[in-house]
């Protein structure tokens, strides 16, 4: 079944109609493919595979994109070209107009490679379209497909599909925004069973045909608002996930509108909807009663009875409630592809979590040091901040346009202190002037307000700090942190915020929390 929606309808005509397995006639099809990071090296790599003809753009000119294109033009890239003019329109490939743009989910909808692309008429997929296309493949296992998507917990949710389903004695991993693109996986001398798929709400919006097993919304919060251009945007862009889902389409019980979503999507005939809840289950809902882990969705008899698929521990070391909801929209994925209980508890179990999500980095002198640099917008650093009693936050850095007043009004009676890193920090210094006016305000990048002068902290080795360099920023941050937080506090880095003004990307803010802290604390 194939999807007239979004922007970009997906026309019936040839050549694109055809071309929905690996074995398809790909050859001589004309592509441009926008960005060579990640997911542009592999659809690109994978066309040329393919016999189509394929020049690749990038605005940056950088060693490492050279290297990617030196390796494109080998294997046979008609032509790369790099720079900030290679963007301005669609170019012809090999002497004619292209068939299609694959586009990377870094590039907005408003680019004006893409708006460019539009107006023309050309078709605009992206790198999850052309993998879903090439799914099938004469002589090699078809692997079914679940997909997460979610504003937050979509990459620990997916890391415990794979693992439940590996657990299961299948062949999984986990794929997508994650950071291994779905292609790599279907060229992969691994056949695999399932693909566990996280998509983000930039790879949704270029993604049409795409037909999972089951699929899943975690929660839908403020995030990406420049790139989608309106939260309703980008909340339709995620709802995209449940289009032509044949088993189950599973919901968040405990966010308003979630099954809505599920309600409007146009889904294969016979698809359930399932809930899930760290409450009581309803009927068709997996939850928690007690500190057990249950399913009453794929039970024979689910007026009357339930399964125990696992308990709270099993989710992890701190078990916060948005980790257990987390590995409940894991169990109902993996069950909808028929897995045992047992299977869900020992996929569970064995799930390591990756770095950067409320990571516990320390305990010393009483007092708890947690990196959840993956907090990259308020609701994140919500379901971390809500987890702790009393805390020493250290926030701040790209904002992406959303506010913070929800955040900082929750949260102000359990706030020692905030430590703000960043430098794009105006909405948030402001929601806590205005919401938390009692709690200390301390900057850590120079130039931005604090509310509070530190004794010892502004001596000769914090003046001269160059507010883009994060390490050094977060040094001071941890510094100025451990200064006030008091036996049985928790020092929290959850900056509700993206990193890119200081840091590489949230790892690297990860890693500079964690050296500082062990610096600071001389471990
Ligand atoms: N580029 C341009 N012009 C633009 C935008 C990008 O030329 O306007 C070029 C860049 O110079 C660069 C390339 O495009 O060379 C990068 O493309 P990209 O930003 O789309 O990133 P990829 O390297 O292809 O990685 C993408 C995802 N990145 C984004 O969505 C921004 C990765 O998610 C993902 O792991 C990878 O594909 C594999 O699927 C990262 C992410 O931050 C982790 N995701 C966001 C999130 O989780 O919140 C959505």
């Amino acid at each position: 079944m194939m999807h007239a929606s979004n922007d970009n309808p997906v026309l019936d005509d040839p050549p694109l109609a055809e071309l929905t397995s690996w074995d398809a006639p790909w050859s001589g099809l004309r592509a441009v493919v926008a960005g060579i990071g990640v997911s542009g090296f592999a659809a690109a790599d994978t066309l040329i595979e393919l016999g189509a003809l394929v020049t690749v753009l990038d605005s940056r000119d950088t060693e490492r994109n050279r290297q990617s294109a030196d390796t494109l033009k080998i294997v046979g890239a008609s032509d790369v070209v790099l720079g900030p003019d290679a963007m301005t329109d669609v170019p012809d490939v090999a002497g004619a107009r292209p068939d299609v743009v694959i586009t990377s989910p870094g590039f907005p909808p408003t680019h004006p490679l893409l708006a460019a692309a539009r107006e023309e008429g050309i078709q605009i997929w992206g790198d999850v379209e052309l993998a879903w296309r090439v799914n099938r493949r004469a002589g090699r296992k078809t692997p079914e497909w679940v997909c997460i998507t979610g504003t937050n917990g979509k990459t620990t949710t997916v890391g415990m599909t794979a693992s439940i389903l590996q657990a299961a004695g299948l062949k999984a991993v986990a794929v997508g925004n994650v950071g291994t693109p779905i292609l790599d996986a279907l060229r992969d001398p691994v056949e695999y069973d399932v693909l566990a798929v996280e998509l983000s709400s930039f790879q949704l919006h270029w993604t049409y045909s795409v037909s999972p097993l089951a699929s899943v919304v975690l929660n839908v919060a403020q995030d990406h608002v420049d790139w989608h251009g309106s939260f309703e945007n980008y909340r339709a862009d995620k709802s995209r996930v449940y289009e032509n889902t044949r088993v189950a389409c599973v919901y968040n019980a405990e966010q308003d509108g979630a099954e809505q979503l599920v309600e409007d999507a146009d889904v294969i005939e016979g698809c359930r909807a399932v809930g899930f809840t760290t409450q009581t289950p309803g009927l068709s809902m997996v939850g928690v009663v007690d500190d057990l882990l249950v399913d009453r969705a794929f039970v024979a008899d689910r007026a009357t009875t339930a399964a125990e698929i696992g308990s709270i521990a099993d989710t992890g070391s701190i078990p916060t409630r948005h980790i257990v909801a987390n590995a409940l929209a894991a169990a109902a994925l993996a069950r909808a592809a028929g897995v045992s209980p047992e299977a869900v508890r020992d996929g569970l179990r064995a799930h390591r979590p990756g770095e950067h999500r409320i990571q516990l980095v320390a305990e010393s002198d009483g007092v708890r040091w947690i990196n959840d640099s993956k907090a990259t917008n308020p609701h994140a650093a919500q379901a971390s901040l809500s987890a702790f009693d009393s805390v020493v936050w250290i926030a701040g850095g790209l904002s992406k346009g959303v506010t913070y007043d929800s955040l900082v009004e929750r949260n102000a009676d359990r706030l020692r202190a905030v430590v703000v890193i960043g430098t794009d920090d105006a909405a948030l210094l402001d929601a806590l002037s205005r919401l938390a006016p009692s709690v200390p305000v301390l900057a850590a990048t120079p130039g931005l307000d604090s509310t509070t002068d530190w004794p010892g902290s502004a001596g000769p080795e914090d003046s001269g700090i160059d507010p883009s360099d994060g390490h050094a920023v977060m040094r001071r941050a941890v510094r100025l942190a451990r200064e006030h937080a008091e036996p049985k506090d928790t020092v929290l880095m959850a900056p509700a915020a993206a990193s890119m003004d200081q840091f590489a990307d949230y790892a690297d803010r990860g890693n500079a929390f964690m050296h500082g802290v062990h610096e600071e604390l001389g471990f």
